[in-house]
């Protein structure tokens, strides 16, 4: 189902209608090359497959600001000194963009969608007064939540980590925060919730207990699940994995880490992993094994759709461009069986100096162009005998006889011993990658249509 354009009393993105797909061949940067939502790839459509979500905080709060510099972009949304002025503003600037740019989820953090207040009471009545408005925005215009998350990194009190903060103050502080923020999920209807451990780590290893610091954050993993579920929260919990940046150490390191986390601590009934791309290869690994990790442990549940730069150590949120990322990650997510209520959130941003309006149009339609060809040809790829043949057949020596009985745990160390003897030295036998990567670049090089 197409979104309802939304249209408040200001229209933010004049000149821009709802995005169309034209095709391959059209030179128009405000339509779809790829993404068709009702086309069909391996049995759903593509709006099925890739369940796109943009996100509230690198669109319509931040500027451009960097570190070393104010921010470039003029949003006529943010001209108003009145924080709920701002915020509704805000909002129907969000819808106006997610329905014009046809994508059916999006996602926020508390303090983006709404502002922080002087006391916690204040605080939620914010949130409230924001969820209602998105309530209505959401019954107008078709558009769902995909997962709410809190904020609990940027306020000077969770410096040193919000569940796992040495102070107990700040540890129930931030749960008043969870609290809020999965009441509005659930009055949104969102499919998840995500904790991205923002500074759940350390910065300095000697007046750091880490033992103490883990058993918090799963004692308040547990209490925010016994909540969420006792209010009616029936979507999946999300841990979203990140090595470092900004803490030195970040205790949920990569996507193996949490998984056993999650296990160790009997959380894995209910949280799965939110893999986000510049995470993944900041903790030195491909985007795509992070994601095989979580889908090997039937706990990949969400994506943030993104990529790093290769030649820096922090996590620059650009959009995606690269075909053969996507072709990777989409070759893992259509093994598993589709991301299931999870989706593919755009957490990225337009570069500095990307400043007009119509850029953030672009920068989504590249990306969701990007994974819906990585869709298509990752498809393509594993129809194709020979992809699972050079996987597969790698592994042929355990579908039957003495390796089947291995897998089956009917051989001891011994009995192996015994049949290294009477076989003698192993074939070498050939693992072939680079057949299977020419097989991945020519169906690149095919394209998509
Ligand atoms: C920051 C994270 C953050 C989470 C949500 O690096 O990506 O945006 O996705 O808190
Ligand atoms: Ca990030
Ligand atoms: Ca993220």
């Amino acid at each position: 189902m197409s979104r309802t354009v939304f249209k408040g009393d200001t229209e933010y993105f004049p000149g821009i209608g709802q995005i169309q797909f034209e095709g391959p061949e059209s030179d128009n940067p405000l339509a779809f090359k790829a993404y068709d939502r009702e086309r069909r790839v391996a049995g759903k459509t593509m709006e099925e497959h890739l369940r796109f979500a943009v996100c509230y905080w690198h669109n319509f709060c931040a500027t451009g600001a960097d570190p070393f510099g104010p921010g470039t972009r003029d949003q006529a949304w943010a001209r108003s000194s009145d924080p709920v002025q701002m915020a509704r503003k805000r909002m129907d600037a969000a819808f106006e963009f997610c329905t014009k740019l046809n994508v059916p989820f999006w996602c926020f953090h508390d303090f983006d969608m709404a502002w922080e207040g002087a006391s916690i009471d204040e605080s939620d009545a914010n949130i409230q007064t924001m969820v209602d408005l998105a309530n209505e925005r959401q019954a107008e215009t078709g558009m769902k939540l995909l997962w709410g998350t809190a904020n609990l990194f940027s306020n000077p009190r969770y410096m040193n980590g919000a569940s796992t903060n040495p102070s107990f103050d700040v540890v129930a502080y931030a749960a008043s925060q969870v609290k809020a923020a999965l009441d509005a999920t659930v009055a949104l209807g969102g499919q998840n919730y995500v904790f991205w451990g923002g500074r759940e780590g350390y910065a300095y290893l000697q007046n750091t207990d880490t033992r103490r610091e883990l058993q918090h954050l799963a004692m308040f993993l547990d209490k925010a699940r016994e909540y969420g579920r006792s209010i009616g929260f029936e979507g999946t919990f999300l841990i979203e994995p990140k090595p470092m940046e900004p803490m030195y150490h970040q205790y949920d390191f990569d996507a193996q880490t949490v998984i056993g986390f999650l296990r160790h601590h009997g959380l894995d009934g209910d949280f799965k992993l939110n893999v986000e791309a510049n995470h993944a290869t900041l903790a030195g690994h491909t985007f795509a094994h992070d994601l095989q990790m979580g889908a090997d442990a039937g706990l990949l549940g969400s994506i943030d759709a993104n990529m790093g730069n290769p030649q820096n150590g922090w996590d620059t949120d650009q959009f995606p461009s690269s075909i053969y990322d996507t072709v990777h990650a989409m070759m893992v997510v259509l093994k598993m069986g589709g991301i299931g209520s999870g989706g593919l959130n755009f957490d990225a941003k337009v570069r500095r100096e990307s400043t007009d309006l119509s850029d953030m149009f672009i920068a989504h339609i590249g990306g969701m162009d990007c994974f819906a060809r990585g869709l298509i040809i990752a498809d393509r790829i594993l129809a194709d005998q020979r992809s699972s043949d050079l996987r597969d057949g790698r592994y042929a020596s355990f579908d039957s006889g003495d390796g089947k009985r291995f897998e089956n745990g009917e051989l001891s160390l011994t009995d192996l011993r015994d049949i290294a003897v009477a076989t003698g030295e192993p074939e070498l036998v050939s693992g072939k990658q680079e057949l299977y990567e020419n097989l991945i670049n020519d169906y690149i090089v095919r394209g998509a249509s």
